[in-house]
């Protein structure tokens, strides 16, 4: 029999893509605005900048782009290394993600516990070419490879009572030095979906991204996609995914008490601790766009929300 595959509504072309090196050297962003999943507001500027104040905006974004350091222009937002995303690439390379441990459980009939190797392996590979926006008002268009999330949580069979995911990333202060040196305690970086979000077609677990592994910055060995969501959700390294019956607290917004929504959908009428997110630039191009309700992903994902 042939097999015709059928395209989904939400499928991008592949010449979408941002172009490659675009992607890495991210440089018409950092020219251009400034930061917030970086970071800088974790230290000195995160009251006032909060506050909506302009002037300590432009300290956040002079300090950010002074910040750059002897690394690589290959910026990457990795709160655990640094806030200064240009050195995130360089400083996360110390991180061994050979023998990483991938645990699966709480509230789930069959709580997995093995290696992330493994696990890929186990994983019917597919290439998504998403949408992906930041907070800080940059976006581009990445073709990830990867696993649906979905085919995990048909693995692992989530209970009845079971009706959110947590995300932790690593907790490793010998080889993340914002781990060590932030006296801010509610490391692990961790997200959180509701079940309904982790079982949907788009939800997306990540191994690889222009068709090669993930390299450490972006998240090796799995990080998970979510591109109808900001990217704060597109937590990197995960090591641990927890069922749970009540909402859990995810990292910016305990940050940002009040002022970053659990859902984190991607809405041009928000304001998402103090940053308007009525626009976007897309890297590569420079191109200001108006931002889309759920990042253009409305018609597949409206539904979840009704
Ligand atoms: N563990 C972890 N995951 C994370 C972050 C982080 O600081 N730590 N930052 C998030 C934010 S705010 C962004 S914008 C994206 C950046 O992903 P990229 O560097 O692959 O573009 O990762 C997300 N996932
Ligand atoms: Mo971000």
């Amino acid at each position: 029999m042939t097999h015709i595959k059928v395209k989904k509504p939400w499928e991008l072309p592949e010449s979408h893509a941002t172009v490659e090196t675009s992607y890495w050297s991210r440089r018409r962003f950092l020219k251009s605005t400034a930061g917030f999943c970086g970071g800088a507001l974790i230290s000195g500027f995160a009251g006032k900048a909060l506050a909506g104040d302009s002037e300590s905006r432009q300290a956040a974004l002079a300090a950010k782009l002074s910040g750059t350091g002897p690394g690589p222009v290959h910026p990457h937002n990795f709160v655990e290394f640094s806030q200064w995303s240009a050195e995130v690439a360089e400083l996360a390379r110390a991180l061994d993600t050979r023998a990483w441990p991938i645990q699966v459980g709480g509230l789930v009939e069959k709580p997995l516990y093995c290696e992330a190797e493994e696990l890929i392996a186990s994983m019917r590979l597919e290439e998504r070419v998403y949408r992906f926006r930041c907070v800080e008002g940059w976006a581009m268009v990445v073709p990830w490879t990867g696993f649906p999330l979905r085919s995990l949580l048909e693995r692992v069979q989530p209970l009845s009572s079971a009706r959110f995911l947590r995300f932790d990333s690593f907790y490793l202060p010998a080889v993340a030095p914002a781990q060590s040196e932030s006296d801010w305690h509610g490391w692990p970086y961790s997200e959180a979906l509701t079940l309904p979000e982790a079982a949907h077609d788009l939800s997306f677990v990540a191994t690889g991204a222009y068709g090669r592994a993930l390299l450490p910055e972006q998240g090796a060995p799995l990080r998970l996609v979510v591109p109808w969501k900001y990217a704060t959700k597109s937590l990197k390294a995960v090591t641990r995914i927890e069922f749970t019956k009540h909402q859990p607290e995810a990292f910016w917004q305990t940050m940002h008490p009040g002022q970053v929504d659990f859902h984190c959908n991607v809405n041009p009428a928000d304001w998402v601790a103090g940053w308007p997110q009525h626009q976007e630039m897309m890297i590569g191009t420079g191109e200001w766009r108006a931002t889309e309700l759920l990042n253009g992903y409305g018609e597949a994902v409206g539904g979840l929300y009704a």
